[in-house]
Parts: C-alpha cells; structure tokens; sequence
C-alpha cells in the first residue's frame, strides 16, 4: 500500500485522519522527528486548535524548515485547517508567531456582531474558477456537497488576489463573510474545513488529492452560482451510554433522566438496552447524522482510566464514522484507581487521542461556574474549561447544560434571570427561570442558565449544548423559549437538546430560533422510553 507521512505535533484527534486515509487505501506513517521529512513522499500537516500554540510547537521541534523544504521540492503537500493557516504568514489569533509564510496574507477573526463564533458546521468550498455554468474544482471538491468546518480565524477572501499567484481557491461564505476553504497550487494542496470529518465528500477529497486527480469540471445550475451564506444548521445524534445492571455498557434513553425500565406508574426497574453504541453510531452517520454525540451518564468508572470502555467504543466507532465524535461524562479532574491524580485535561487527552473531537463538560462546568462569580468573575486559569481549550483550542470544549424551570409569581421573586413563559404551570404562574443542575439533575444549584453559559463562555467554552429536563425524552419538541433566551446570552453556538419526538421538531426549532444545531436521542431509536413509540 502506498504511505502518507504525517506530521504529528500537536495534541488533536489524528486517529480519525489516520482511519480517512487508510479508507481511501493507502498506509500511515507518523513523523517523529525533522530528518524524517526528507523521506516522505506524501506530506499532511493536520491542525486544530489554537494558530500560536500549533506554530510555535512546529517551530519548536524544528519542522518548519524541513517542511518548507518538502512544499519547495514539488512533493505532495497537504495541510488541513491549522495546516492551511501555517502556509500563510500570520494570524490575528497569536500576532507574535509567524506562519510558513508561503502566501503573504494574514487570518482575521469572523465578525461576531450578528453570528455564532467559531463558525462550526458544514460549509461549502465553492471554486472560484467558473466559467459561465461550468465550474472548475479541485481534489474531488463539488459544488453541491458541505465540508465540515471549525474555525473562529479565516483568511478573508479577496477577488483574484491568491489566483494572480498561481493559487487555486475555493471559498464558503459565513453570513456576509467570504473567506478560503481550500487552496491548491503546484504540489500543494490546503483545506480550512476538515475532509476526515466531511463523510463521503471529505473522503473523495481525500483520495483525489493521494491519486492527484486535481481538477474536475462541473456544470453548475445558477442557484449554486450565487456567493450566500452556506452554513447548514446541524442535526446532531445523540446516544445517552452507560453500565447497565450486568455491567455492559448499552445505549439507553429515559425521560426527563430517569432511564430505568418503568412497571406501570413506578420507575426504579432495569436500565433500558436500547443497543450498542458502535453498531448505533454507524447507523446514525449511514443515515446522514451531521454529528454524533456520546453522552456516558453515570460517568462511573471503576476500572483504571486508560481501561475505560469509552475509550475502546471511541476508538472503534472513529474507524467508520467521519462525522464529528462529541463525549461527554466524567470529564473533571479526578483520582485514578491507583490513587494517582488525573487532571480533567488528561482525562481529555485520552479521549482525543482515542478519536473524539470535542468533549463536553456538564457537571463541574457548573462548579467552576460558581466559582467563577464567587471570584468576581476572574479567570483561574485552572478550570478544565480553560486547561482544555487552551490546549486543544475552543471548538474542542462544549459544555453540556441540564437546566429545569422554576416558576415563581414574577421577576422579584428571584434574584435569577426569569423569562416570561407561554407555558404557565399547573397554579397559573407565568414566570419562570431555568436552574442549573449536576450529577444528571440529580442536584439543583443556586445558579440560572444564563449564569452559567456566560460564565463558560468567558472560560473559553466553544459550544453549548443546551439539554433541558423538563423536555427530555417527552417527543413534544423543544423548549424553544430557552433556547431563544440562551442564545441571546453568548456568541457561542447553541445546540438544541432534549424533547424533538418528530423531524418537524427540528423543523420547528430551526424556523423559530437561532439555535446553530439541533440534537436528537430518543427519537432517533424508533422506541422510546415509556412505550410511547
Ligand atoms: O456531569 O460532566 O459527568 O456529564 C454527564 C452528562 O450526562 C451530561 O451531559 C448530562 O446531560 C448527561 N446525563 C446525566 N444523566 C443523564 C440521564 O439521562 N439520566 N443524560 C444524562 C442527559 C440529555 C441529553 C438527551 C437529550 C435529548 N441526556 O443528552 O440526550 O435530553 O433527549 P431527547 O431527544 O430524547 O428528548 P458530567
């Protein structure tokens, strides 16, 4: 089998651009040290996370030189997402550290004045090589397919200026910002958006590039000529996992977080095996899941971290599934087995390591959201929010919120945030906050949802995922009233979670509220909890 060489020098999930590239057909070998360069025929610099921190790291191992080498030598070059950025010569994200320096332009931040940042989802990489309706593109790229994209820094598109150097270009359009999803000269071959995590097309992609199919003509139809926005709201599936009684860890689902088996009115029977997480993380993304999310909801473990069966369901679900990969549970500084100490960050680690993409923080987001306003909102810097997005960047870190209602007669009943309510309760009161919870709803905080999500996203969170008790499991869509006034609390995307019981629920949810995702679980497995499928 031929070999792809690549650049490992920066903590991220690679596994999954390891199990792309041995789809497609060909062997993986890993780059450990500069020399190692000089006998690679083939080259991919991945990259996610932060510009300065993957720069200097390049730097600091020595790779710079012989990379720049490699791209002078005409062998293959590809870079994907920090990898297209280091061909440039700087980013406003870490003005100090200089790129490769191939193209002498620089990456801006997106305008957050009227949309979410990081732009997160899929995206098109359309040529800018159109001639009346046909359209030349690179590497397999189609006009009519989404590329998976995670990004707050883009290089701005400017009409002919990387063309006048020779430079292939295909752009995406975030709200009325164009700027370069891929970029194509001589050897070299870059990509903002992620081809490993962009199905189907991402692969295409991926295989052109190794069997050097560069251009591809297209006839293109006039509504795919037109520059719009092109960033698809996501629909994400959601597989709730966990021990059930024999040990065995199943996908379940329950309502408002109770997943054990209900003999009538009583719950408290078995947990509810609704399958196995690999087999049901495949089908989802066969069935055109734009993500998919594993949420492990007792996060127990009594076995040695790197024993945890999350790991090994990780690992093999990334072998099939090249759609993003969220995990969350557990995920908090914590005491191994042996006693030794194991920091949230290192617990991250090896979820990444193990194919995860980003992971998702519920509980201790909540503590050190406290924390955060008992300290006169200052920034520890210790938090796993902010250890975790430093390092990995903060596309990686979403943080998972299971908020309920409480109502009250009116806003000076409670020091918290209250939204009026179209859906009063049972005594008629129209006033509502939503309070925080942890140890799935299991323990009700002195801290509301806007509290909590604005506290986040100053620690460095990149995504919300906005569950909501009293939805979950009931099929009866979702609390849209939440989702607006969430939304209207940060610049970070929102993912709607909990009630969608029917495609018009996404529907409903997307026409109705800026939510940039929206998620499903018990719908998706045709029974849900309760019997009422
Ligand atoms: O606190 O960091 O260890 O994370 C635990 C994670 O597990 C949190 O994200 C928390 O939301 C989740 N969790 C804990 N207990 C439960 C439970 O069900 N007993 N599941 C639980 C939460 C919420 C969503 C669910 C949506 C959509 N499930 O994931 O999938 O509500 O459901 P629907 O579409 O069927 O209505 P930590």
């Amino acid at each position: 089998m031929p070999t792809v060489h690549l650049l490992d020098y920066v903590a991220g999930n690679v596994r999954s651009l390891v199990n792309a590239i041995r789809k497609v057909g060909y062997e993986v070998e890993w780059i450990k040290s500069p020399e190692e360069i000089r006998n690679a025929e083939i080259l991919i610099l991945p990259g996610v996370g932060h510009f300065g921190h993957c720069l200097s790291q390049l730097a600091a191992g020595g790779f710079l030189e012989p990379v720049r080498k490699h791209i002078e030598s005409g062998r293959p070059f590809m870079g994907i997402c920090v990898g297209l950025q280091a061909l440039f010569s700087g980013s406003d994200e870490d003005p100090k550290v200089p790129g490769l320096g191939l193209i002498p332009m620089r990456l801006r931040r997106f305008d957050d004045s009227n949309k979410s940042v990081p732009h997160i989802g899929w995206n098109s990489a359309r040529s800018t090589s159109q001639e009346g309706s046909t359209s030349t593109t690179l590497y397999g790229l189609r006009p009519d397919s989404k590329y998976y994209y995670v990004h707050s820094y883009a290089v701005p598109y400017e009409a002919g200026v990387l063309e006048k150097e020779g430079w292939s270009v295909a752009t995406a359009m975030y709200g009325e910002e164009e700027f370069v999803g891929a970029i194509a000269r001589g050897n070299v071959f870059a990509t903002q958006f992620h081809p490993e995590k962009s199905g189907q097309a991402g692969l295409r992609t991926i295989r052109a590039f190794l069997t050097g199919q560069k251009f591809e003509s297209f006839e293109i139809s006039p509504r795919e000529a037109e520059k719009q926005d092109g960033l698809t709201r996501r629909v994400i599936a959601c597989l709730d996992v966990r021990t059930n009684d024999e040990g065995d860890l199943v996908v379940t689902k329950g309502d408002q977080y109770d997943v054990r088996e209900k003999d009538g009115i009583n719950s408290g029977g078995k947990i509810r095996n609704l399958g196995k997480p690999v087999d049901m993380a495949r089908k989802y993304y066969e069935q055109g899941a734009d993500e998919v999310t594993f949420l492990n909801i007792t996060s127990f473990r009594n076995c040695p971290l790197k024993d945890t069966p999350m790991l090994e369901i990780l690992r093999r679900t990334s072998e099939t599934v090249f759609v993003p990969l969220t995990i969350g549970g557990g995920i908090k500084d914590s005491v191994d087995t042996d006693g030794t100490q194991v920091s949230a960050l290192d617990v991250a680690t090896m979820y990444f390591k193990s194919g995860a993409d980003k992971i998702s923080i519920g509980s201790d987001a909540v503590i050190a959201a406290e924390e955060y306003y008992k300290n006169g909102r200052k920034l520890t810097g210790k938090t796993a929010i902010e250890q975790i997005s430093k390092a990995y960047g903060n596309q990686a870190v979403v943080v998972s919120v299971d908020p309920k209602r409480v109502y009250v007669n009116g806003p000076g009943d409670t020091s918290h945030h209250t939204i009026k309510t179209a859906y009063p309760n049972a005594q008629g009161q129209d006033t509502c906050w939503y309070q925080c919870t942890i140890k799935g709803g299991r323990e009700s905080r002195d801290l509301d949802v806007r509290q909590l999500v604005q506290a986040v996203e100053a620690m460095g969170a990149g995504e919300i995922l906005l569950n909501c008790i009293d939805k979950d499991g009931s099929n009866s869509g979702f609390d849209l009233e939440l989702i607006r006034d969430v939304k209207a609390a940060v610049k970070i995307p929102v993912i709607a979670s909990s009630g969608a019981g029917h495609p018009v629920h996404f529907e409903q949810v997307f026409k109705e509220t800026p939510a940039d995702a929206a998620l499903g679980a018990g719908m998706l497995l045709g029974k849900v909890a309760g019997g009422r499928y």
